[in-house]
């Protein structure tokens, strides 16, 4: 189920080739720039074509009409970015992973961490998982647009998620040979890019506490994307992947781990990454872990479709509870539904494609809606309960088309 265990501990002679390629495509970039300053100066490294991005600050959300054509998984050229700041420029062979904390043997600390470099990564026994990554804040614009609700944050439609093919390292096994104990309650993976500052409050780097069972079943310590090193921009040489999880668990260009027998916490398990609003408490819900259920289709927004000719309609639904069980068209308004048909592979962890035959009835305004049920037997609600950081949207999304 979209997990393969690779016996073998060693990688491949290709894989070292291709990783060699990787480390000299670091090199080359920190002789510009160690960290901060580099030649372009943009948050985003990857080039950002207006027919695959559409750009939000140092954020980038994919076009959902870029996965149509496109296999199982969304190709590194357009998955999205979610920057806080920028994507900062690492040599991989200088960099180190350290991990310290009260939850490891002998409580080491940062000052005096234990260390393995990229190589021992690559050394270690690998797992490839396919599975999604999305930004907790993506369909948020809806609450705007079809809910008429006020919220504040990066105002994404539903670009705000891919699924890659990553490979790397069980984080359990790093945390075994870095010493874990049975103390251990939380693990916060941090990241090398530069401090957040919000609202002129500095919050220092982007990290998560992340709880030890979770952390000990099905996170990655990624080196690889779609059978590559890491581009830059999504997290080189290694970034955290926590499948089904909101996006922010999956701490880019990680530097360090804490380890701690006592709770953890930071601004991104307590001032965000909460609920907040007048349906709950004033420090906000529990912190969030999963996402939630969502579909979209593979067309531009607001799209211009051919009047008297049948069309192909497909999209993709995925969710963080698991597998998505079927996906209802209706492409009058909510009316009437239709079963849409699902095809090629289904990964708990990763999507559902699925396609509809659509004669439009004739030139006009539509909406198109579409409307999953996943392994709990729940269908996406008709409105997504409101918070004021629009989290979770993951009611039936209405998607204007043109037939003309
Ligand atoms: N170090 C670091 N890690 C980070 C972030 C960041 O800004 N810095 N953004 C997080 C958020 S909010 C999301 S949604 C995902 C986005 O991953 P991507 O940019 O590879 O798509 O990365 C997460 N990891
Ligand atoms: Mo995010």
């Amino acid at each position: 189920m979209g997990i393969t265990e690779e016996g073998d501990c060693r990688p491949s002679r290709r894989t070292i080739l291709r990783m060699s390629a990787g480390l000299s495509l670091g090199s080359a970039v920190a002789a510009a720039a160690t960290g901060t300053a580099r030649a372009d100066d943009g948050p985003i490294v990857k080039p950002l074509p207006p027919a695959l991005f559409v750009v939000h600050g140092t954020n980038a959300e994919m076009r959902w009409e870029a996965m149509r054509g496109q296999g199982y998984l969304t190709p590194a050229d357009r998955f999205f970015v979610r920057n806080h700041t920028r994507t900062p420029l690492i040599d991989a062979r200088t960099w180190r992973l350290r991990l310290f904390g009260s939850g490891l043997r002998g409580s080491p600390t940062l000052d005096r961490p234990v260390t393995f470099s990229y190589e021992d990564l690559l050394g270690m026994p690998a797992r490839t998982i396919d599975a999604f990554i999305e930004c907790t804040g993506n369909g948020r614009s809806l609450y705007t647009t079809q809910q008429h609700q006020s919220v504040s944050g990066t105002p994404w439609r539903l670009g705000g998620v891919g699924v890659a093919r990553w490979r790397g390292v069980p984080l359990a096994h790093v945390l075994e040979r870095a010493g874990l104990t049975h103390r251990a309650v939380d693990v916060m993976p941090r990241g090398l890019d530069p401090d957040f500052v919000d609202g002129g409050r500095n919050l220092g780097r982007v990290r998560r506490p992340l709880p030890v069972a979770k952390a000990l079943d099905d996170v990655l310590l990624a080196y690889e994307m779609n059978g590559r090193p890491l581009p830059p921009d999504h997290g080189f040489p290694v970034r955290v992947v926590v499948p089904g999880w909101v996006g922010v668990a999956s701490i880019k260009w990680v530097g360090d781990i804490e380890v701690s027998g006592t709770p953890l916490s930071s601004p991104w398990n307590t001032t965000y990454y909460r609920m907040f609003g007048p349906d709950h408490p004033p420090e906000g819900g529990a912190p969030l872990t999963r996402q939630v259920l969502k579909s979209a289709f593979e067309l531009p927004w607001d799209a211009r479709l051919d009047s008297g000719r049948t069309h192909r309609l497909r999209g993709r639904s995925w969710s963080g509870e698991g597998a998505v069980r079927h996906v209802e068209i209706s492409t009058d308004g909510g009316r009437t539904w239709r079963r849409a048909t699902p095809y090629g592979r289904r990964d708990a962890l990763g999507w559902t494609r699925w396609e509809i035959v659509w004669r439009p009835p004739g030139p006009g305004s539509y909406e198109l809606r579409a409307r999953a049920t996943d392994r709990t037997g729940t269908a996406q609600p008709d409105v997504a309960p409101y918070n004021t950081l629009g989290y979770l949207f993951g009611a039936v999304v209405r998607h204007p088309v043109t037939v003309g």
